[in-house]
């Protein structure tokens, strides 16, 4: 089916595919070995240290082909070096590097019938995602070009020929395209674009005109498609099936009229994708800018053609990390490289995020509009010079406040959890989240609670601040608790300052945060398994057992018979068997799903989930997260009936990670709310019963 890939051809023949798999799939990885991009490799560059220093800064954006990249890195280097943010980037890199450096050793632990076995269930999946691709849908991605920049020239014409940054020295939002010229870009520090382009000019952020002709272009997509999808200021995805049809015309030309129509509302020129899904259509619209269009036609050749050199990074939800683990751990460069992997990384990575790869390297993406979008969340955000004074943070906290209390107004919006985003000096991101008793929505509710939040931080030096409210009044019970937390939180969260994410639909006003292209950028919002959220703090990938088992479970709710394929049961010595035999009443074990055993050797009977013999680290921690998730079940139950054995192997197993991983240690919660038990405020809770 697909002539450019390892796969063709292959199939049928094990003991090719194995041959293929030991000797190229590992090849790339190994090839680059000490060559990652981390800081660490900047002293193996000898007295070219900038050559390995790839911060966001220097990731190119449209108009920014012609640029002298090398020029630009050293000038990022140098200007860098030293600073809170260089030293920032090393502790990022260097939690990269030994994420990079522990995929590595998993990959090798993987024997030939792994990657035999493996192979099956990727080329079984990738079938399965051929038959799900859907090419009767026709979206339209529309961006505007060099957005804040635009609307300021619109106020002054002259600022047309020269560059033009839209920001402060601290921080800018945007470059025009004569200032991408020179490298400069979003995200970056001003006085690193100014060194740069000398001759660079600064306008503040005027949010306000940003919105006003965001609702301009607005008002045009309603014309299109009155439930279109805005994803930014700037950006939408538009349903155009339905026009082309009516109208008999291409998507080219809708794309053409579209673009005329923002024009002539607004003055702004914008650039336009066409193409069967929102993923796809979204890479389309950067391929010409500024100010024009990229069609892609409703074609299985044609996407596949197209999506197979496609740079991984171009595609939505793949930020940095994921580029690097897949670069240096895979060989991974583009979407061909991606499909060729497929073992690997159905090997490596949990179901959900195994399906993301493969869907993308099949050109898959979102076709349907949702029908339901509830609100999650509001929030907003500031980012300023670095302060530690205390009248200017709790000013910026209160203008905050106000913002997020108009925006709540506007939309009827009461919500209870107040989530307060810190940024320090030193690049250090914290959430600090508090609930309150009742919905709020006025200012001072929110201030008084925001006041609380910072007051237990301080004192401390912040560089951005962010309110974000979320739990709304009449959100469906699932989502009442916001401290409920899950297993898979526990096990999967890193220190307590990690950022938080979620797939909630977010309302980001101001999105100025290199951290986070990969989190607040991730436009395609309705593509629900993106592996990493990228946000370049330390958080424990998608290779986390726990986590891939819970992805796994919502999983085989959908699929049931998926165990139905495999007849063979096979028991390993890591079999929970021990344990539930001999502490758990027979009752409770009716169900053969409720015996953890390792079917066919590789899945997992209670979540089948597939990690294969080699893991054993994994399988006992996967054993470990089942037995802990069984007796939480239990106490929500209210029985007393504790398993010591299971118990001990769950402190124990604990106490080893903690030990491993010091940055691990949880601070439990101090209340419970509703009926659920936090799941580390239940080892609390055990130990002391014991
Ligand atoms: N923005 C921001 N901080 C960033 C990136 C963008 O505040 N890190 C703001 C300014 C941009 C707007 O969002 O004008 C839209 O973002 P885009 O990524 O679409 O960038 P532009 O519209 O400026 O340029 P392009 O022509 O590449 O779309
Ligand atoms: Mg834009």
């Amino acid at each position: 089916m697909y002539p450019n890939t390892a796969l063709s051809g292959l199939s049928g023949n094990p003991q090719m595919m194995v041959l293929y798999n030991l000797s190229s799939l590992f090849l790339a990885g190994d090839e680059k070995k000490g060559k990652t991009f981390v800081m660490d490799s900047i002293s193996d560059e000898g007295d070219q240290p900038w050559q390995s220093y790839h911060t966001v800064f220097t990731n190119a954006k449209a108009g920014m082909d012609g640029v002298d990249k090398e020029k630009v890195q050293k000038i990022v280097y140098e200007m860098s070096k030293g600073s809170k943010f260089f030293v920032n980037e090393q502790r990022k890199d260097a939690y990269i590097k030994q994420k990079i450096e522990s995929l590595r050793v998993q990959c090798a632990k993987l024997t030939e019938n792994d990657i035999f076995h493996f192979q099956k269930i990727a080329d079984r999946r990738i079938s399965e995602l051929e038959a799900s691709r859907d090419l009767s849908q026709i979206w339209l991605h529309s961006d505007m070009d060099a957005f804040y920049a635009a609307v300021e020239t619109l106020g002054n014409p002259q600022l047309k020929e020269m560059p033009l940054a839209v920001g402060s020295m601290s921080m800018i939002c945007t470059a025009n395209y004569e200032a991408r010229k020179y490298g400069v870009r979003a995200a970056m520090p001003g006085f690193i674009a100014r060194k740069l382009c000398p001759d660079l000019i600064f306008v503040p952020t005027n949010f306000e005109k940003y919105t006003y002709y965001s609702e301009l272009t607005r008002k045009v997509f309603q014309k299109y498609d009155p439930c279109f999808i805005a994803t930014s200021l700037d950006e939408a995805y538009i349903n155009i099936t339905k026009i082309c049809l009516k109208r008999g015309v291409s998507g080219d030309k809708i794309a053409e009229e579209l673009r005329s129509a923002i024009y002539e509302e607004t003055g702004l020129t914008s650039s336009a994708g066409v193409a069967p899904n929102r993923l796809l259509a979204k890479v389309c619209s950067d391929i010409n800018k500024p100010n024009g269009q990229y069609i892609l036609p409703n074609d299985q050749k044609a996407v596949m053609a197209f999506i197979m050199s496609l740079p991984i990074r171009k595609i939505g939800g793949i930020g940095k990390v994921t580029e690097n683990i897949l670069k240096d751990v895979f060989g991974i460069n583009n979407c061909e490289q991606m499909l060729q992997k497929s073992p690997l990384l159905c090997a490596m990575f949990s179901h959900s995020s195994a399906d993301f790869f493969l869907s993308v390297s099949l050109g898959l993406g979102g076709t349907n509009t949702p029908q339901f979008r509830s609100r999650k969340s509001m929030s907003n955000e500031r980012t300023f010079s670095a302060t530690d004074k205390e009248s200017l943070l709790f000013q910026n906290l209160e203008e905050l406040a106000e913002s997020l209390s108009d925006d709540m107004q506007k939309e009827s919006l009461y919500g209870r959890t107040l989530t307060l985003k810190l940024k320090t000096a030193t690049f250090e991101v914290r959430t600090r989240a508090l609930s309150t008793t009742k919905y709020i929505q006025s200012k001072d509710d929110i201030l008084n609670s925001a006041v609380k939040l910072l007051k237990a931080e301080l004192p401390l030096s912040l560089r951005l601040m962010g309110l974000r409210m979320s739990q709304f009044q009449d959100n469906n019970r699932a989502s009442l608790d916001t401290r409920q937390k899950t297993l898979t939180n526990y096990f999967c969260s890193g220190n307590s300052t990690a950022h938080s994410t979620t797939s909630e639909i977010h309302d980001d006003k101001v999105m100025v945060d290199s951290e986070y292209d990969g989190i607040f950028f991730s436009n395609d919002i309705f593509n629900s398994h993106i592996p990493y959220d990228d946000s370049n703090e330390p958080r424990e990938t998608s290779m986390n057992s726990a986590e891939a088992c819970t992805n796994q479970k919502k999983e085989s709710s959908e699929k049931p018979n998926n165990l139905n394929e495999t007849n063979e049961v096979q028991t390993s010595p890591l079999l929970m068997s021990d344990d539930t035999t001999t502490s758990t009443a027979p009752s409770k074990l009716k169900e053969q799903k409720e015996l953890l055993v390792w079917v066919n050797d590789y899945i997992c009977s209670i979540c089948e989930i597939q990690l294969p013999p080699s893991f054993t680290r994994e399988r006992q921690e996967h054993v470990d997260y089942h037995i802990a998730e069984r007796l939480q079940n239990e106490e929500f139950k209210g029985g007393n009936s504790t398993h010591s054995i299971c118990l001990d192997r769950s402190r124990e197993s604990r106490k080893r990670r903690v030990e491993e991983n010091p940055l691990k240690k949880r601070k439990s919660l101090s209340k419970n709310s509703n009926n659920y038990i936090p799941i580390d405020s239940f080892f609390v809770k055990t130990s002391k019963n014991n």
